[in-house]
């Protein structure tokens, strides 16, 4: 018989997200009745605003008239939506054929791991989103899973005592460096000069960002950068993703983008961008035209007051959270710039406190070590919930 793909025997059992929503299952069947709150899996719960919902309706419409139908799109999606993530995100910094539109970001983490292969180290902020260390080891970039977290993974730790920003000295040579702003767990923000920093160690190192910004839209400090090409230098060194997932209530649409800057280059001086294309146009054929269509109306001046009006709710949520979780003397960070609240348990095992607040409170959290060793004794709450279950959870939680 045909073997098993080695990589995938290093892949711890679990993959976080389905385990939580075991658990809770778990809980559920034992304890029938029970209510329970999920400030756990960051999905959206509100509906999408009524203009951006137009646009998704229009382009449902548009395939039953015989004038608009339309079938396969270019795979690095519509010119149009390129062009319009250029100029109104993007503000021209980067351009539209730099821009490949996609079904999310995190199946454009995936897929990036094919431009660089088994052998490139990577390093990925610790605690960071479970996809760049278990997509780095599905490609072999990583190898098996020791207590430490994964063999051959850079774990940069970002804890309170660096101000949840790596030391840049730990970065790898001729590598991949994930990072997030807004940090997925942790909600920390880098400022301009912490960005500057990195975009600086990774051209130093000959290293390539893989830059996670599909919580720029949270960010209300007009300080802090939404997109690394904010950064002088980072088209010779960055690729970002981007989402309408968080922004605009598209976890279930399903539409994203990657920018891949024409600058950019593997050492042998040939051309990231046309390696993307070439992937790109291999093995994805391009988002719906339906979520494309939304996409544009969520661009629209309408779009965008609805965008913001939807991550002020969501930032309201994370306000509660925040403030139910001091009166209770825990400490805790985010929430300001990010839909999500890192809660410390000092000297706690991450999973057991998971489960305490799940029994005494029936509220689902996310367990910090599920985002890497240094996420230990920390747990993650999510604001994405409705406004009623959120009061009810921080009220459950002010008796826990
Ligand atoms: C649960 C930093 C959530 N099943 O919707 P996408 O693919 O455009 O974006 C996914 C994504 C990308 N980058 C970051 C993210 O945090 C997410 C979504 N993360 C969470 O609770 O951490 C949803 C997780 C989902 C999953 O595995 O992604």
């Amino acid at each position: 018989m045909v073997q098993r793909n080695p990589c995938i025997a290093n892949i711890k059992a679990g993959y976080l997200f389905p385990e939580i929503g075991k658990r809770r299952r778990e809980f559920a069947a034992a304890h029938p009745g029970a209510k329970i709150i999920s400030l756990g899996i960051g999905n959206t719960t509100e509906p999408i605003p009524s203009h951006i919902d137009g646009g998704l309706v229009a382009g449902a419409k548009d395939l039953a008239a015989m004038e608009n139908y339309s079938g396969y799109g270019d795979e690095q999606g519509l010119t149009a939506l390129r062009e319009k993530i250029a100029a109104v995100l993007y503000r021209g910094m980067v351009a539209a054929d730099e821009v490949f539109i996609s079904d999310g970001a995190k199946c454009d983490i995936g897929r990036l791991q094919l431009l660089f292969g088994a052998g490139t180290k990577a390093a990925v902020q610790d605690p960071s989103y479970p996809v760049y260390v278990d997509g780095s080891v599905l490609i072999g970039a990583g190898g098996a899973w020791e207590e430490s977290g994964y063999k051959g993974i850079i774990y940069l730790p970002c804890t309170a005592e660096n101000n949840y920003f790596p030391d840049l000295s730990l970065l790898p040579e001729n590598g991949l460096v994930y990072f997030c702003s807004p940090n997925n767990p942790t909600g920390a923000v880098a400022d301009r000069g912490q960005l500057a920093a990195l975009v600086e160690a990774a051209r130093r190192k000959g290293s390539v960002i893989i830059y996670d910004a599909a919580y720029s839209e949270y960010i209300r400090d007009p300080t802090l950068p939404k997109s690394i090409y904010e950064i002088e230098g980072a088209t010779l060194c960055a690729i970002e993703v981007n989402s309408f997932s968080k922004p605009a209530g598209f976890t279930g649409v399903r539409l994203g983008w990657s920018v891949v800057p024409k600058a950019l280059k593997y050492a042998s001086g040939e051309s990231i961008n046309a390696d993307w294309n070439r992937i790109c146009t291999t093995i994805f054929n391009g988002a719906s035209n339906i979520a494309q269509a939304g996409g544009l109306a969520a661009l629209d001046e309408e779009g965008l007051k609805e965008i913001q009006a939807l991550t002020d709710f969501y930032l309201g949520n994370a306000k509660l959270i925040r403030s139910a979780l001091q009166k209770l003397n825990i400490s805790c960070v985010g929430g300001d710039n990010s839909p999500y609240i890192w809660a410390h348990f000092p000297g706690r095992d991450s999973w057991e406190v998971f489960s305490e607040i799940l029994e005494k409170c029936q509220v689902v959290t996310t367990p910090g070590v599920g985002f890497g060793p240094a996420g230990q004794s920390f747990i993650r709450f999510s604001a994405f919930g409705h406004r009623a279950d959120v009061e009810e959870a921080c009220e459950r939680l002010s008796h826990w």
